[in-house]
């Protein structure tokens, strides 16, 4: 490799990084798919049937619907709840393999409306079980909330 053909190797590299900066990719909202407003939401993608589209794991509450843990199952772009039977929390949820089998399990931690719960649940060929297994309970505290009674208390 000579000292020229190096030299235009890293001038075609920085052009196409000078590019892709000038030409940064879009995104475009996909108003055909419908995903409920949720308050105290978490949000993951995740590929729970490893049929190759990415699903998605909603928790949160609306005052419609209350609190839920839902997941959507993804065909060819097309969602589609599926009755996975998970405890609904205003908290965090999150996909993992924690057994190590190939598909995705669930960690969820929150309010479930009646106390503070944490809970795995094991993924059976798309089956949901809670592994009960006897996880700390987490909350997350809510800033906002958090610096209006601080602000409420101070001004006393
Ligand atoms: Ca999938
Ligand atoms: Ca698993």
């Amino acid at each position: 490799m000579n000292k020229y053909f190096l030299k235009k190797q890293v001038l075609i590299l920085i052009f196409l990084l000078v590019v892709q900066n000038l030409f940064p990719q879009t995104f475009t909202e996909q108003t055909g798919i419908s995903l409920p407003d949720y308050l105290v939401a978490s949000v993951s993608w995740g590929d729970y049937d490893n049929d190759g589209d990415q699903d998605i794991l909603l928790s949160g509450s609306s005052f419609d619907s209350g609190l839920k843990t839902i997941i959507y199952r993804n065909d060819s772009g097309v969602f589609s709840i599926i009755n996975a039977g998970l405890a609904g929390v205003n908290g965090q949820s999150s996909w993992g393999d924690y057994d190590n089998d190939g598909d995705l399990d669930i960690v969820l931690t929150g309010n479930s409306g009646s106390g503070i719960i944490s809970k795995i649940y094991r993924n059976d060929a798309g089956d949901y079980k809670d592994i009960n297994a006897g996880i700390a309970e987490v909350m997350e505290e809510f800033p906002g909330v958090i610096m209006t009674m601080m602000e409420t208390w101070t001004s006393c």
